[in-house]
């Protein structure tokens, strides 16, 4: 199953290590075809290579557009040398056999990064790259296909091992890396397309990945991991420049995602916010007079599961907020900048991670969300529902005053980035329990009360804090019990998308109660 390696083709954008791996060929009698920049850096190198065009007997035409697409180079790729008729055909048309095709394809994914045109992004498309790729891949029983130019080294050394030639293990595992890179090329090419024309339908989207970090192990020690990203550019985690601190882990990398785009829920321009996370859920949000002010909050809602938590801001770290940070063990903190004071009060602390974004994500805007299944994966529209304040109906004879709508409003949007069920409690645009993924409502409302009699005590206070409060649920109460016990914790005001075929015995438990309660008509789950 070798296959000897006396002809390749080298046409990449991406020039790195071009010249070595050229050189280590033609050092093994290799011949080498390669296309115009390609040729050019060979060359002067002082390397003996043949022009494609030459091969073709067709110049390079239409800017390039038109190099390889020739049965010169696709039949050199696809003819099955152990067949007599193919090799006839390769006899009379006088095709020569290309055995290893070395190919990086236009930067397409670079020039969506720098944010580029959409002319420039079409000009970007690769058609002849992918084209040999995909024959090369085609015909591993005897084509060896490169796309990577990490992957030198490793052909190379195959080479090294097998006298000039691959194995036929070796061309498979390729081939099968080679179709992986092609796939996810189409893939941004069409996510890059859907961006620009405004096609958000679950239905019409590919899965676009570049892989960007394999892991150490997954959400398990036992469980292997990488992070793709998805070329969207969205500000967070996947395009965050890390300042200090080891590599984030699968599980860094899910919970920073969950704490910042909930904090990017709150605008900047309405004062600072700040969410912690564990576990994917928020264990504190509130907003402050100022970033310190919002972390203190935040940090008070729960105190013990913020250990070792993930910090998210909406606004540029500044000192004091990061000196108030380290006061605990916290694995992540993501912001959109952090001063310099800032970033040297964290570089005493060598575990903590601090990310930068430059900017929020836009917490409305469209875009698709994935979740895989046995057999499958899940497509939706990422949950960018929002109520305006409008839309807002009070269901009770109370009327909400304007500043418990300010916290109803706060907890409705906190709720929406919690595990249903969901129940928050928010008091003074502070969450004071939240009570999260339970399996009954009833069961979220009681563990967020339990949780605001715990800080209570640990902070001194006469009564949990939930006296008093605005309670959010993410979808509506079934039955009254769950509306009940938000009533015992001291709840005063109720936020809730409302439509439950009892929501005429809810409404009245609330009127008897005392509460204001608004339906916002819509629902939040998050699984
Ligand atoms: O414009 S193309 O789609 N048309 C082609 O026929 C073609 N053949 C190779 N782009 C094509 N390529 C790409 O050119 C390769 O995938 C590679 O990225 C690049 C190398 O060009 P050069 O050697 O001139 O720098």
């Amino acid at each position: 199953d070798l296959h000897p390696v006396r002809r390749a083709l080298l046409s990449v954008s991406d020039k790195t290590g071009l010249v070595d791996l050229g050189q280590a060929l033609a050092a093994r009698g290799v011949e080498l075809l390669s296309t115009g920049g390609s040729a050019k850096t060979l060359r002067e190198a002082g390397l003996t290579v043949r022009d494609v065009a030459e091969v073709t007997g067709f110049p390079e035409m239409m800017d390039g557009r038109v190099k390889t697409l020739h049965p010169m180079v696709h039949g050199g790729l696809l003819a099955l040398r152990d067949n007599d008729a193919h090799v006839a055909a390769m006899e009379e048309h006088k095709i020569g056999g290309i055995d290893l095709l070395v190919v990086n394809l236009y930067p397409f994914e670079a020039a969506l990064a720098r944010g580029a045109g959409y002319d420039e992004m079409i000009e970007n498309i690769d058609i002849g790259g992918p084209a040999m790729i995909r024959a090369a891949a085609k015909n591993h029983a005897f084509v060896t296909t490169v796309v990577d130019v990490e992957d030198y080294d490793a052909l190379l050394a195959e080479l090294e091992a097998n006298d000039g030639q691959t194995s036929y293990a070796f061309r498979q595992r390729f081939a099968q890396t080679a179709y992986a890179r092609t796939a996810a090329y189409d893939a941004a090419v069409s996510t890059w397309m859907a961006g620009a024309i405004g096609e958000n339908t679950p239905r019409r989207r590919a899965f676009a990945g570049q892989l960007a970090q394999t892991m150490r192990y997954g959400e398990n020690p036992h469980q292997n991991a990488a992070f793709y990203t998805d070329g969207s550019g969205r500000p967070g985690v996947a395009t965050a420049v890390q300042h200090q601190g080891k590599e984030l882990s699968y599980n860094n990398i899910n919970d920073t995602d969950a704490a910042f785009e909930l904090v990017a829920e709150f605008d900047p321009a309405d004062g600072p916010a700040c969410a912690i996370i564990k576990h994917a859920n928020p264990c504190g949000v509130a907003r402050g007079a100022t970033l310190l002010e919002a972390y203190q909050k935040a940090f008070d809602c729960d105190r013990t599961s913020a250990f070792g938590g993930i910090v998210a801001l909406n606004m540029e770290l500044d000192e004091e907020t990061a000196q108030a940070i380290t006061g605990i063990f916290t694995e992540v903190v993501i912001a959109p900048a952090a001063t310099d004071a800032a970033k040297a009060v964290f570089a005493a602390k060598k575990n903590l991670r601090l990310l930068t974004t430059e900017g929020l994500p836009n917490p409305t805007s469209g875009g698709v969300a994935f979740k895989q299944v046995a057999g499958g994966i899940l497509v939706q529209d990422r949950d960018n529902g929002h109520v305006p304040v409008e839309d807002l109906k009070t269901a009770t004879k109370r009327a909400p005053t304007a500043d418990e709508m300010g916290d109803l409003r706060f907890a409705w949007t906190v709720a929406k980035h919690v595990k249903s069920n969901a129940i928050v409690y928010v008091k003074d645009g502070a969450t004071v329990g939240i009570g999260a993924g339970q399996m009954s409502r009833l069961d979220s409302a009681l563990i967020a009360a339990k949780k605001a009699e715990r800080m209570a005590e640990a902070l001194g206070l006469p009564e949990p804090l939930t006296k008093g409060s605005a309670v959010a649920s993410d979808a509506f109460f079934p039955f009254a019990d769950g509306l009940m016990e938000a009533v015992a914790a001291g709840a005063t005001t109720v936020i809730q998308p409302g439509g439950s075929m009892r929501d005429d015995e809810v409404i009245a438990a609330a009127d008897e109660a005392g509460l204001a309660m608004v339906f916002t008509g819509m629902r939040h789950f998050r699984h």
